[in-house]
């Protein structure tokens, strides 16, 4: 069956969680391709963001449709899985420590980034949301993570995601872990400033950026950057 493009923007826009939810069903049942679906409904959410900075709709109306999206990923994230696990072919994985920086609680992209991920192989250990940077390098000691990836949604908590790169190079510890970094208003070229070392746009991206630095052969405090290729 086709999927209903238009009824999930309108179900997200109105803030519908019931609709949103019964047609995430439908893409986890029926979809050819759910993560296109999840691309849909990013570009949706995103459009509600940008009419909530425009002052064109208040912070309820966001937190509704926000809720929504939420109710539509939780019914397609299993379908998620079991087609990144189907595409997947044989790769080298690691542990991948990821978490949303101090300050910020959206944790949406993230989420889906890290079901991505796991469905890939890696294994996740997911710290949430508002992580402090130490709190980040310190679950990546405890686990033997090799990754740490850090999402921001905000302006205001970007600069978190530059301090764990930061600490890791007071401590002397840059060549310990990759640092990956991503959310909505993180461009590439920031990414490259901050010192970390990789960016990706979207979660099959992400993925694709892991792969691309567990098989680099190289250690994390000298590879070069890898983030949006150049046209
Ligand atoms: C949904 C949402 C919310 C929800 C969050 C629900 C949740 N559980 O996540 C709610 C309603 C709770 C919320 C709250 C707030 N929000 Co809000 N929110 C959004 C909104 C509309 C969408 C975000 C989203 O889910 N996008 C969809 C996902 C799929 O996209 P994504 O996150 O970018 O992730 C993709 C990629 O970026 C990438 N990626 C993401 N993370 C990572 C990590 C790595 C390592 C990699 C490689 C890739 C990667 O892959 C993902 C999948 O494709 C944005 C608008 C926008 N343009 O982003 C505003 C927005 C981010 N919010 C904003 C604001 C201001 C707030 C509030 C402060 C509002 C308030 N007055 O209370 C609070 C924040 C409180 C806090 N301390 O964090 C502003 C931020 C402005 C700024 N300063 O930069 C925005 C931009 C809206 C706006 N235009 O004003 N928000």
């Amino acid at each position: 069956m086709a999927t209903d493009y238009a009824a999930i923007r309108e179900a997200i826009v109105d803030g519908d969680a019931d609709t949103a939810a019964a047609l995430g069903r439908d893409v986890a049942e029926t979809a050819e391709n759910a993560l296109e679906a999840v691309d849909t409904a990013a570009t949706v959410i995103r459009e509600v963001g940008d009419r909530f900075g425009a002052g064109e709709i208040y912070l309820p109306e966001m937190v509704l449709a926000a809720e929504a999206m939420q109710a539509f990923m939780d019914e397609v994230t299993p379908r998620l899985e079991a087609e990144a696990q189907r595409s997947g072919e044989s790769r080298e994985t690691a542990k991948v420590v990821i978490g949303t920086v101090k300050g910020d609680i959206h944790s949406i992209g993230k989420n889906i980034v890290a079901t991505m991920l796991s469905a890939s192989g890696y294994e996740i250990i997911d710290l949430g949301v508002n992580v402090v940077p130490m709190d980040a390098i310190s679950e990546a000691d405890r686990t033997g993570a090799s990754i740490i990836g850090l999402s921001a949604l905000m302006t205001t908590s970007m600069p978190y995601q530059k301090e764990v790169v930061s600490l890791l190079t007071e401590l002397d510890r840059r060549n310990d872990y990759w640092v990956i970094v991503g959310g909505g208003p993180v461009t590439s070229d920031y990414a490259d400033e901050i010192g970390s070392n990789g960016w990706a746009p979207d979660a099959a991206a992400a993925v694709q950026l892991c792969d691309r630095m567990m098989s680099s052969g190289t250690g994390p405090a000298t590879a070069p950057f890898i983030g949006k290729e150049e046209e």
